[in-house]
């Protein structure tokens, strides 16, 4: 009889970790940020680490990090318990039955599945999705102190340290006139050293948003990012198709489906292309077919992860044939500390894909216990 490794226990953890400065996004200024935390263990006394992370509490999207632990605790984790730990697709297939929507919470899920799969086999998880093609991707860096000049030094202190020359801008608080200033001064202090992109989350009414176009390609912005509401699919096909600045759709990708919907819609140029809010890494990589196949670009995104749930993405990504526009992988490097025991290299304008057997991470259980809500909030020197 083959001895089947199954599901032993799926615990969760809230970790809150200061940022580096405020993150000041539309929608919400972030002061630190609230990462879900999955460890599964298996009855082959192997483990998988996970995580799903969203941005600004209830601010950014339906999940928070409480309804993400409530429903993998609640839900996932009964509906999972004795589950062949190899059979990822049929775990999936029984969570899209049992659970509706909750992305984030079965991403977390997902990710250490996977990651406990590639380290019983002794592969990457690129490998589980046919293999890396790349060991590092360009990486952008957010600009979001809310003060231009700030921004400013910021931007050329990145440049300088040869740590990122892609910066996405975040707009959508200020009248559109003043973001468009704001974006003029940044894009004339950088010169042809960087790219300027921004991202409104969709703080724009259409109106608003065809002045913002129309002054932002004037000033040598190349991308904005999720103008107007997700469901303003006309609008954003209206954009699309009236600017020569690229749009990007984000919020409005939620899993496969919505990014069919997105491409028939020709709702965007480029798609940013999240794990989490895909649902996990199999849907994001059905996301990224989708993408392919209607001949857009792609980016990979970030909803601000540790470098747990970053690795997890660097491993997917790593397969992509073409990202057109690169990554925003850079969760790790706006929190005050870091949490892996290896940290993920960021060095010449790239991120590096962590090498080593499933994610390719292993978390610090020092500072797990010291971050960890409810826990110590000590640390062992
Ligand atoms: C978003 O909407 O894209 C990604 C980078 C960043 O600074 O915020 C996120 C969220
Ligand atoms: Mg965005």
């Amino acid at each position: 009889m083959i001895d089947v490794t199954k599901i032993d226990q799926i615990e969760t953890m809230i970790l809150d970790i200061p940022t580096i400065r405020g993150h000041v996004l539309s929608m919400a200024t972030m002061r630190s940020q609230a990462a879900v935390l999955v460890r599964i263990k298996f009855s082959d006394g192997s483990e998988g680490i996970g995580e799903g992370t969203t941005i600004g509490g209830l601010a950014y999207g339906p999940e928070s990090p409480e309804s993400i632990q409530s429903a993998i605790d609640t839900y996932i984790a009964p509906a999972l318990a004795d589950w062949d730990a190899d059979d990822v697709n049929g775990a999936l297939q029984l969570l899209d039955k049992l659970v509706r929507g909750n992305r984030i919470a079965k991403t977390a899920v997902e990710i250490a599945l996977w990651d406990g799969l590639g380290k019983r086999l002794g592969v990457p998880v690129s490998q589980l999705f046919g293999g890396a093609v790349t060991t590092k991707m360009p990486v952008a860096w957010t600009l979001a102190s809310g003060n231009s000049e700030t921004d400013i030094a910021e931007a050329l202190e990145m440049i300088e340290t040869r740590r990122h020359n892609i910066f996405k801008l975040k707009i959508g608080k200020r009248a559109v006139r003043d973001d468009v200033a704001h974006v003029a001064r940044i894009k004339e202090a950088v010169g042809d050293a960087a790219s300027i992109r921004v991202d409104v989350n969709t703080a724009w009414s259409l109106q608003d948003a065809r002045w913002g176009l129309k002054g932002l390609q004037e000033v040598g912005c190349e991308l904005v990012e999720q103008p107007v509401p997700a469901r303003y699919l006309d609008a954003m096909a209206e954009l699309t198709s009236s600017y020569e600045i690229a749009v990007m759709a984000d919020e409005a990708l939620n899993g496969p489906e919505d990014a069919l919907a997105v491409a028939t819609h020709r709702a965007a140029d480029v798609f940013a292309v999240k794990i989490a809010q895909s649902g996990g890494l199999k849907r994001a990589s059905e996301v990224i077919s989708v993408g392919q196949a209607a001949g857009l670009g792609l980016y990979a995104g970030t909803m601000l992860e540790t470098g747990l749930s970053t690795a997890a993405a660097l491993q997917l990504f790593s397969t992509v044939e073409t990202l057109h526009w690169g990554t925003e992988l850079f969760g790790p490097l706006l929190l005050t500390d870091e949490i892996l025991a290896e940290p993920i290299v960021y060095r010449d304008f790239c991120v590096e894909v962590p090498q080593g057997n499933g994610i390719g991470v292993t978390l610090d259980p020092d500072k797990i216990e010291f971050y960890r809500r409810g826990g110590s909030r000590i640390l062992k020197s």
